[in-house]
């Protein structure tokens, strides 16, 4: 058996070809898996489980068919996706996570997260993160009609684009001594997010412990899949339709 994780799919009506790789990814291959993780930014952008768009209807359909045939499904907000909340969960039959939650991976604790908490030299963005997190706000803006909602997204896109091109790159990944912080604080040596778009996996000691840390790739130009079973553990990719690229990173 296998046990899947993905994040940064950043789907949406405008890029069809990564709408259409993710379905046959959810179709084909997660049915066969004992659990699929979607860690995070699934979406481009969420803005409510009020989504009645055909779009959205189509993605919660898909979750459905898997969760129904019986394979376990988790999933992390990300930052494009906080708003994703227990009504998507019911309709869908996906287990919604805390920020932070440790698993069970073949033997293996293991901490997942999205991993935007781990990029504290960001102190802009933690700061709209602690403000859009409030449970008040949040409270207030799930009770606006959809299109009143959209509008409002739209416009704090807008304002917020510019902020990011002006950041150092440096500052957008997240801070060593933070992982190393929260691996001591839930006790693992394996740590599993998205966010930072930084495919790899990392090997370092902390306190004389080996650890490791998989960053899940993005889905902007294929499909990207943690591959785990009881003996390995692969960075994979799935090529969009019509290219035929695809590879992997071997971790055991
Ligand atoms: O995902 P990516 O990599 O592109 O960027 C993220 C960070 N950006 C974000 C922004 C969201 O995608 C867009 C959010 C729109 C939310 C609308 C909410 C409406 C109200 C809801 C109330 C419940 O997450 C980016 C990080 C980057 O990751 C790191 O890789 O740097 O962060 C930013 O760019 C954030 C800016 O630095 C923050 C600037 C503050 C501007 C204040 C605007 C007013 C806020 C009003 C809040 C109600
Ligand atoms: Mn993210």
């Amino acid at each position: 058996m296998t046990t899947l994780f993905i994040s940064d799919l950043h789907l949406s009506p405008a890029t069809p070809e990564i709408t259409a790789c993710f379905i046959k990814f959810i179709r084909e291959e997660a049915p066969q898996a004992e659990a699929l993780y979607v860690l995070g930014d699934l979406f481009e952008f969420w803005t409510g489980d009020d989504d009645k768009s055909d779009f959205a209807e189509t993605i919660r359909q898909e979750f459905k068919a898997l969760t129904d045939s019986g394979v376990k499904c988790y999933f992390t907000q990300g930052n494009r996706d906080f708003l994703l909340g227990k009504r998507f969960c019911q309709q869908t039959g996906v287990e919604l996570l805390d920020d932070m939650s440790v698993i069970n991976v073949y033997g293996k604790r293991a901490l997942v997260l999205h991993g935007d908490l781990l990029c504290t030299e960001d102190v802009k963005y933690l700061a709209f993160r602690e403000k859009v997190h409030q449970p008040w706000l949040q409270w207030v803006f799930n009770r606006l009609p959809f299109w009143v909602k959209e509008k409002i997204v739209s416009k704090v896109q807008g304002e917020i684009r510019d902020d990011k091109q002006h950041k150092d790159l440096t500052i957008m990944d997240v801070t060593q001594s933070e992982v190393e912080r929260v691996m001591r604080q839930y006790d693992v040596n394996l740590m599993i997010h998205g966010h930072t778009h930084r495919p790899d996996i990392h090997r370092f000691k902390a306190n004389g412990v080996e650890c490791t840390r998989i960053v899940l790739g993005d889905w902007y130009e294929q499909g990207s899949v943690l591959f785990c079973n009881t003996e390995t553990t692969e960075l994979q990719t799935r090529p969009f339709e019509g290219s035929s690229r695809e590879h992997g990173q071997l971790l055991s």
